[in-house]
């Protein structure tokens, strides 16, 4: 296995969570390198489910190491909430299991409070539809070198410091510019330090941490959040997340040498989806029958907010565009079994924008929003995949679909997913 990265090829959901609990069987470290707790990612197992945002989807085996790369901002309440709902169902998160990077950068209160405020300034059409979790405020605060780290926990003063400057300057903002409520900086202290305490034998240094497992021979497997389209460099930007979601942000985000990386993974659904604003250029909107069914069949609601997902048909031009930014070496198609009992199915090969064909997403947001699809159809299957547990059972027009994604996207599928269940997989390679 070696050094693999795990990316969404689409905008999110793709099933991230289910095939990295998979695959960290083979790994001895699970590492998340970029987003936060904007991130919903689902496990079953043994029909028991598990939603993480932010700690890494390989927590379940209690004899491998996860770690919360640089890349990463945290939330401290929602991990330390996430890591006690774990104790609750019996499974205690020490720091031998969990590695916090100190250069990990905190969402604070105000980041919270400021991203909620902005999105409800913005008209409509102009809304991004965030998850509301304080993402964009953070990293702007990391770029512009004003952000509260990890590693300022270990260090109060200077923690108490940093935050004295920060709640000046947010107050200002959120009362002058949003007419919202302060923040209280007494109160964010108390808090902190109390997290402080909790979280400071977690915190270290991931970057060295990888580097002395690579050089024992240890397989490590990166985690990445959100999809390609909603890179913040790649996507259809504005309406993306703030953190570059395509596969060489695995290195930067966990200060993990790009030399060492083997295998990149596109997580790929067999249809698409897409939640909050934006360019969606396949979606059948709701109210459309095959759009409300793929709806309803794939429980497309989002794991963190519980929003409603947009859905649509398969998009080649997404899925390329995947293959090209990420240097993918193989998709985990996952949600095949929701496409069963359609008559037809449709791909979409390219798009017409002003008369010109685009064989890539439009990076003009205006030519991406009014992208029309070029469809072919395929013929759909009847019976229902859940039960069928290698490729050669499946149906031959499910075969036939699978063979023209990768005709298409020139990458194969090595891993079918046909039901939530860790076990409701299917093993090409
Ligand atoms: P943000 O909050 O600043 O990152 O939002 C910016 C855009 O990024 C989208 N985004 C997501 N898209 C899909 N899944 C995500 N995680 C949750 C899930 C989403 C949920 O697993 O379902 O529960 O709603 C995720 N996180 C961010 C977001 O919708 C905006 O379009
Ligand atoms: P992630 O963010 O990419 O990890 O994906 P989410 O967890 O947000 O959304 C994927 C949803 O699809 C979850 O509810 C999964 O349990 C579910 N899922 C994953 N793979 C499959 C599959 O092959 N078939 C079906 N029906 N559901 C799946
Ligand atoms: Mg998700």
């Amino acid at each position: 296995m070696a050094s693999v990265v795990v990316v969404g090829a689409q905008w999110g959901d793709e099933g991230k969570g289910k095939i990295v609990d998979l695959l960290t069987q083979y790994a001895d470290y699970v590492v998340r390198f970029q987003g936060g707790n904007n991130a919903g990612h689902t496990l079953v197992v043994d029909g028991k489910k598990y939603v993480f945002h932010i700690i890494p989807s390989g927590i379940l085996y209690e004899k491998k190491t996860c770690a919360i790369g640089n890349g990463v901002i945290i939330d401290p309440g929602v991990l330390l909430t996430e890591m006690a709902e774990l104790a609750e169902k019996g499974i205690v998160v020490t720091p031998k299991q969990l590695l916090i990077s100190a250069n990990a950068h905190l969402i604070m209160p105000y980041h919270q409070r400021l991203d909620v405020a902005r999105e409800k300034t913005l008209a409509t059409g102009k809304k991004i539809g965030t998850t509301g979790r304080g993402i964009g405020p953070c990293y702007m605060d990391k770029i512009g070198r004003v952000g509260m780290k990890v590693g300022d926990l270990l260090d109060m003063a200077l923690f108490t410091d940093k935050l004295q400057a920060a709640v000046e300057e947010k107050n200002f903002i959120l009362t002058r510019q949003f007419d919202a409520q302060p923040v209280d900086f007494d109160k964010i202290l108390s808090q902190f330090e109390v997290y402080s305490a909790q979280l400071a034998p977690f915190i270290g240094n991931v970057s060295v941490e990888l580097d002395q497992a690579r050089k024992k021979g240890k397989h490590i497997l990166f985690e990445g959040a959100q999809g390609t389209q909603l890179d913040v460099d790649h996507g259809t930007y504005p309406f993306v997340t703030s953190s570059n979601t395509t596969a060489g942000n695995a290195c930067i985000g966990s200060g993990f040498g790009p030399g060492h990386i083997n295998e990149v993974i596109g997580i790929l659904k067999a249809y698409t989806t897409r939640v909050g604003e934006g360019p969606f250029p396949t979606e059948l909107p709701e109210g459309d029958v095959i759009g409300d069914a793929l709806q309803q069949k794939g429980h497309e609601y989002g794991a963190t907010t519980g929003r409603r997902r947009r859905c649509g048909w398969f998009d080649a031009v997404v899925a390329s565009d995947a293959v090209r930014l990420n240097g993918l070496t193989g998709f985990a198609v996952t949600k095949l079994d929701v496409l069963s009992g359609l008559q037809k199915i449709k791909i979409a090969t390219q798009y017409r924008v002003d008369g010109e064909s685009y064989t890539f997403m439009p990076e003009n947001i205006r030519k991406a929003q009014s992208a029309k699809p070029v469809y072919e159809e395929m013929a759909g299957w009847e019976v229902e995949l859940s039960d069928i547990r290698s490729y050669e059972d499946l149906p031959e027009q499910a075969k036939s679909y699978l063979k023209r994604v990768e005709d298409l996207t020139g990458v194969a599928p090595m891993i079918v997913s046909v039901g939530p269940d860790r076990e409701e997989t299917l093993l090409l390679r």
